[in-house]
């Protein structure tokens, strides 16, 4: 009898071990008596360095669900979130290493693997969520994912971050004046910091795991996010003024290691997509209301919330406006124009 127990507790570890050494997230089980052979697949999903209550967050959380309910078990989902797994540049990389299956990072980490990532996060590019889904999922979107292909990593399509708008702990910011000499927390994006050059800023690009601490600490005044990330990362801890500009409607880019997707079988594949695809409408209804609801949050907290004109607005349109000029030969002219067509239609 001893013996029995010993002789299946070697039998589960040695499974154990055979299982463990499978790293390209595949692995083999015995499905029923027939003996059928059923590859199961482990997906490592990096959720980013967003906070665990934000809609991104929890679109990663519905998608494991989905993954794993939609193939019967097949697909089992490592999923780490709230900054587990680093910042979106070093996901991005452990992606290419096949360590990553899924993510989606800011479009400011994928410009070095591709330049025509940057036309998605230009200011102004969308003035309205409608057309902004309604270019990302047409072919103007399709031809930034494509361009993701050189770097082995294959675009599924895009969630939503939002539209970004200022905060600040020094003044508040009523019209373009009062952005001279603040120093604005910018991601490390080439585009950003020109925009906020020539609005008067001092532009101070940094990752975003450290902004928190540098706001804290007064590294430097301000910083611009989607109210939802601003609640979600407790940015009103630290900040006192909120101006809405709505200045860039940022989506974040939904990628996957090509090989690893290839080498799922078809009906995986199939599985994997419709997945992405429900996550997508999923993602876009959690991010509206939070945006309602993260406004309101931080009234309540107590943030100062001003309005800008719709004539600083539009100054603030013509102003940047010069960053399309600047950057349309590294961007690629082709891009450029094909995203300001389709989202003036
Ligand atoms: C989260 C960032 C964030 C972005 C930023 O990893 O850096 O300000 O808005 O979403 O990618």
């Amino acid at each position: 009898m001893m013996k029995q127990g010993i002789l299946s507790i070697l039998m589960a570890s040695l499974l154990l071990f055979v299982v463990a050494c499978g790293n390209d997230g595949s692995t083999s089980t015995n499905g029923d008596d027939g003996g059928s052979e059923q590859e199961q697949y482990t997906i490592r999903i990096a959720g980013g360095a967003v906070g665990p209550e934000h809609s991104l967050t929890r679109t990663f959380h519905f998608l494991k669900e989905q993954l794993e309910e939609n193939s019967d078990g097949r697909f089992q989902v490592d999923l780490s979130v709230a900054g587990e797994l680093g910042e979106d540049r070093e996901i991005i990389e452990a992606m290419q290493m096949g360590e990553v299956h899924l993510a989606s990072p800011s479009p400011a980490a994928l410009g070095g693997f591709n330049k025509g990532v940057a036309i998605l996060d230009m200011p102004f590019l969308f003035t309205s969520r409608d057309i902004a889904y309604d270019v990302l999922d047409g072919e103007p979107g399709q031809m930034i994912l494509d361009g993701l292909d050189g770097a082995g990593l294959k675009g599924l399509g895009y969630f939503e971050n939002g539209f970004r708008n200022v905060t600040n702990d020094t003044k508040p910011i009523e019209s373009i004046e009062d952005f001279q000499g603040l120093s604005i927390r910018t991601m490390q994006n080439q585009t950003h910091i020109r925009a906020w050059e020539l609005l008067g800023a001092n532009p101070t690009p940094m990752a975003f795991g450290e902004l928190y601490t540098a706001l804290q600490q007064g590294t430097v005044d301000g910083q611009e996010n989607p109210f939802g990330l601003i609640v979600a990362n407790k940015f009103f801890e630290v900040q006192d003024y909120l101006t809405v500009t709505n200045h860039v409607y940022a989506p974040n880019v939904i990628i996957t290691n090509s090989s690893f997707y290839e080498e799922l079988p078809s009906d995986l594949q199939q599985v994997f997509d419709e997945a992405v695809r429900d996550a997508i409408e999923h993602n876009r209804e959690l991010a509206q209301q939070e945006e309602i609801d993260a406004r309101a949050e931080l009234e309540e907290q107590g943030m100062e919330v001003y309005e800008f004109s719709q004539e600083d607005l539009q100054q603030m349109q013509d102003i940047t406006l010069e960053v399309y000029e600047e950057f349309k030969d590294d961007i690629g002219e082709e891009v450029v124009d094909l995203f300001l067509e389709a989202s003036l239609e």
